[in-house]
């Protein structure tokens, strides 16, 4: 077998650890363990359980080895933004809050009040999250000052997995740039933006860009799993190798679809302009120093928190199903609203909106599933004018890809509302960019263009067009 690589690709609802490699012109995948990830509260805020994810990363890599796969290198991508503090023992300060906590309510227009939003956009090109890791800081250096002032290391959550992995400290560069703290054109930390917040800047690691090889296993591991493997840098975040897997180049606007809708195409810069600022997109680092001009939309949150409601009463197919049947519901919301970030209740939520806005109130999970589908595909083609119009252009195609793009009633809801070709596929898209960003790190693979067009004919694309 030619050389294999590991992706650790963890979401905000489920992780996996897959295994890749090339047999002939086609790239294999082997799905080795998957694990389910949630919001847990403690102290007070949601946060991510790093303990037992970096558990189950173990035990998937004990896995694999079961499966008789003895991976050369290792990759991890996560979803952006978080990320926690250690001290000078290299102790976590902090729990990993999730960015749907409420700690940065009120933070970006306190930031704006020394910074101006034109100033931030023009230098670091990203989008207004409230959950940037901007405003997480800045939260923590309101409420918790003397925090910041012990912490020796800033690390994201990959950033963190990886030091856990090899003893070694590093900011990988895709996923620093979430933070809206790095400069979009030196691609280095803002320093400027750092000291006009008074964040110590000493905190922040080296960056470093994907394809860089961080280290080996530290030995303890080595001594747990009885073998060594390289430890690479992905995109680490998942967005980032999500859009490596895009087979379609050319005239094709891309969504990537999970708990998020990351709508948009890539650039080889950045577009800081006052069109995109307004209409709040973002130019997030790449592979290769590409840009993701891309806006987030809130994307299978909505339905996955409608199937939680239900107490899971429906499984996502069911839920489909019975979306198509409620053929006379149009009800929609605006799902870019923050109200539906972390509501208590995402059903009521939605049905509270809808009697606000004087439309019929959905009552059935068919109905709350339409509404959800039906209010996706008309943001979906919102951020698509928006784009056209800041490229002067028509793009010809979508291409969806990552877990979402199952979804073939969405699918066809796209092509219909857009009219435009569209392109599901491929589903692992995320680990798929992860494990081919290691191949060519490995020398498997030459480029980015060579590794795309294997994913082309290496896995299933389905085509939907306007009936
Ligand atoms: C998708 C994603 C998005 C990012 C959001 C929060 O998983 O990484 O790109 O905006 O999660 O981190």
């Amino acid at each position: 077998m030619n050389k294999c690589s590991l992706a650790v690709d963890i979401g905000a609802s489920s992780g996996r650890l897959i295994a890749g490699y090339l047999e002939g012109n086609q790239l294999k995948l082997e799905e080795v363990y998957r694990f389910e990830n949630k919001l847990i509260k403690h102290n007070n805020h949601y946060c991510w359980d790093i303990k037992s994810l970096f558990q189950e990363i173990k035990d998937g890599i004990h896995q694999c080895l079961e499966k008789g796969l003895q991976p050369e290198s290792i990759g991890i991508d996560t979803w952006a933004v978080d990320f926690v503090l250690l001290d000078e023992f290299d102790q976590l300060l902090t729990d990993a809050i999730a960015y749907r906590d409420s700690r940065t309510d009120g933070m970006m227009e306190e930031v704006f009040e020394i910074i101006s939003k034109e100033r931030l956009y023009l230098e670091t090109g990203i989008q207004f999250q409230k959950f940037n890791t901007i405003y997480q800081l800045y939260s923590i250096k309101k409420s918790n000052p003397e925090i910041l002032n012990k912490t020796k290391s800033f690390l994201m959550i990959p950033d963190y997995f990886n030091f856990l992995l090899t003893g070694k400290k590093a900011n990988e560069y895709t996923n620093a740039t979430s933070t809206q703290l790095v400069n979009a054109f030196t691609k280095k930390w803002d320093k400027d933006l750092l000291d006009q917040l008074g964040i110590n800047k000493e905190m922040f690691q080296e960056i470093k860009p994907p394809k860089t090889e961080l280290g080996t296993l530290r030995e303890e591991l080595v001594a747990e799993f009885g073998f060594d493997m390289k430890v690479l840098l992905p995109a680490t975040h998942d967005t980032g190798s999500a859009v490596v897997s895009v087979p379609e180049e050319d005239d094709t606007i891309y969504i990537s679809s999970g708990t998020w809708s990351l709508i948009g195409v890539e650039n080889s810069f950045p577009i800081c302009i006052t069109k995109a600022l307004d209409y709040n997109f973002t130019n997030e680092g790449g592979l290769d120093y590409r840009y993701r001009f891309l806006k987030n939309i809130m994307g299978l949150w909505m339905i996955q928190e409608v199937k939680r409601n239900y107490d899971d009463q429906y499984s996502f197919a069911e839920l489909v199903d019975l979306a198509n049947q409620s053929t006379g519901f149009w009800s929609k919301v605006n799902v870019d609203h923050d109200r539906f970030l972390l509501p208590d209740n995402m059903i009521e939520e939605i049905q509270k909106y809808c009697e606000e806005t004087e439309q019929q109130i959905p009552t059935t999970p068919g109905e709350v599933a339409k509404c959800v589908f039906d209010s996706l595909a008309v943001s979906y083609q919102t951020a698509i004018n928006q784009i056209e119009e800041i490229y002067e252009k028509e793009f010809k195609k979508i291409n969806v890809i990552g877990g979402g793009c199952q979804n073939e009633m969405l699918n066809q809801l796209i092509a219909d509302t857009t009219n435009k070709e569209v392109l599901a596929g491929p589903v692992e898209a995320t680990a798929i960019g992860n494990i081919v960003s290691q191949l060519m790190t490995l020398g498997e693979l030459t480029d980015i263009s060579e590794a795309r067009k294997m994913i082309k004919h290496s896995f299933e694309i389905k085509q939907f067009v306007n009936k």
